[in-house]
């Protein structure tokens, strides 16, 4: 037995990829209605407009928790349902707030920790209009500060804050391969055009800024209170060498976790960038004045730490281009000697390797001191699931192979490494709006039937889960 007694886990969503009811109680629009009528952005052609219709369906979600034994609930808030054109001089909407509110009280009642993320990718649209959402290095921060403190002072019972989810994915895929909204992309070929040289670098500092500026607001006005605490959800694969008799492909490796998470937690850490990043990037990676280095230096209460999946890296003698947004190397599912890192899921990325949620929590823990992690997503597609008959999706031995898998290799990074890992939400509590991939993708522990009024019948994962936490946690 390894993980502690008051070891939170649990089961995670997003307000844009659950809640449906888009128009509705005075919501404002955000990036994603808006991306997702560009043609050919989204796999099957559908929008977050019905969704799992969480919102209109919060009694239910909370009775599924329950079913499934869940701890803690992580889920987003929609900015533009709080404050529906999104700036700090803007109107807030009252209804917005007090379905929260309301949500809150009903998870607690039920004897379930909420964990709060502000802003999973939603961004609202009267803020894209208006300046160029993420991309206004002056504005945004300021914005999303305001949204922050109200959503503070209206929910001081919620002891759990993530600021941002995954930067990285906002960055790179919303202003470089243009997969995600907003959708920018130099690729000539396709819409909205933007400039994928500077404006990924520009975003992410930008997030980066709003994140310290929201803590600061936190811990000075809402924290002695409330006494809670606030920190960032950052995603990243762990990454193994090509060839690890090749030096070059070991510091590759090193350097694609460099990339794709050092960019956001060396700043939250150590107040700067990591210096591979600069080589690279040169003047395309912003500055940090010393009034935004203050502010975003020590930010983290506790590390959010997303994970899912690991690659091979090979490194590239060729210099990168300046869309290159990992710098000099290329990834690989199968290694030098043809070996898979792990089985196909329905996901492109996505290959199970349990062994490098290990490691990846050891690099982690080494690099930034040992802080307080809470894994804010973890889980599993399916490859093929959604054409399988009804009673065969729910029979989703993969996905408890792969959570047991998950699971034990967390436990063992705390026991066996003195690793601090302290909570632990699935994604996702159910099948929901999968991005750029649609409908047609399933990440839920629950089924959700689209075709029948969004009915929801709980796999196999979700009543597994209590007895997979139980042979890791002494007293469950
Ligand atoms: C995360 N990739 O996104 C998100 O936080 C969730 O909203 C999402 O549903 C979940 O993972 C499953 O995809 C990612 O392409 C999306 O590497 C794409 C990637 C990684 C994470």
């Amino acid at each position: 037995m390894s993980l502690p007694s008051d070891f939170q886990w649990g089961f995670a969503t997003a307000a844009f990829q659950v809640e449906g009811a888009t128009e509705k109680d005075g919501r404002g629009p955000t990036i994603w209605d808006k991306f997702c009528t560009i043609e050919g952005k989204i796999a099957d052609k559908t929008d977050g407009s019905v969704a799992c219709d969480s919102y209109n369906r919060t009694a239910e979600d909370i009775a599924l928790l329950k079913s499934v034994k869940a701890k803690a609930y992580r889920f987003s808030l929609s900015w533009a349902r709080i404050i529906p054109l999104g700036g700090r001089n803007d109107p807030i909407n009252q209804k917005g707030i007090d379905h929260y509110v309301k949500f809150v009280d009903d998870l607690l009642e039920a004897g379930i920790t909420p964990f709060i993320t502000l802003l999973h990718w939603d961004v609202p649209d009267g803020l894209e209009q208006r300046y160029g959402g993420l991309l206004n290095r002056t504005e945004f921060p300021l914005d999303f500060e305001h949204y922050a403190r109200v959503v503070f002072k209206a929910i001081p019972k919620c002891k759990n804050w993530i600021t941002f989810n995954e930067p990285f994915c906002s960055s790179i895929l919303g202003y470089s391969t243009g997969l995600f909204a907003p959708g920018h992309t130099s690729d000539r070929t396709k819409f909205p055009v933007g400039d994928s040289s500077r404006e990924p670098w520009a975003v992410g500092h930008n997030i980066l800024v709003a994140h310290g500026r929201a803590v600061k607001a936190y811990r000075e006005e809402f924290k002695p209170t409330h006494k809670g605490q606030i920190g960032i959800t950052l995603n990243g694969d762990w990454a193994y060498p090509w060839d690890p008799e090749d030096p070059e492909d070991v510091a590759a490796a090193d350097r694609k976790i460099e990339f794709a998470i050092s960019w956001f937690a060396d700043p939250v850490y150590f107040g700067k960038y990591p210096d591979s990043m600069r080589r690279q990037l040169g003047d395309r990676l912003p500055e940090f004045t010393p009034e935004e280095a203050a502010l975003v230096k020590g930010s983290n209460d506790f590390y959010g730490m997303n994970h899912y999946t690991a690659d091979y890296i090979k490194h590239r003698a060729q210099e990168a281009a300046p869309e290159d947004f990992l710098g000099n190397l290329t990834t690989h599912p199968t290694n030098k000697y043809g070996e898979v890192i792990g089985p196909e899921t329905q996901s492109s990325w996505l290959r199970p390797n349990p062994q490098g949620f290990r490691n990846l929590i050891n690099w982690l823990s080494k690099r930034y001191g040992y802080p307080p992690i809470y894994v804010t997503e973890n889980g599993t597609s399916i490859k093929g699931e959604n054409d399988l008959p009804f009673e065969k999706i729910l029979d989703d031995q993969f996905r408890v192979d792969y959570f047991r898998g998950y699971i034990h290799a967390m436990a063992k990074a705390v026991s066996e490494d003195g690793c601090n890992v302290k909570g632990y939400m699935a994604w996702s509590l159910m099948d929901n709006f999968e991005w750029a991939e649609g409908y047609e993708t399933r990440f839920g522990v629950t089924f959700v039937d689209y075709k029948n009024g969004q009915k929801r019948t709980p796999k196999k994962s979700a009543n597994e889960m209590h007895k997979i936490f139980a042979e890791v946690i002494a007293s469950e």
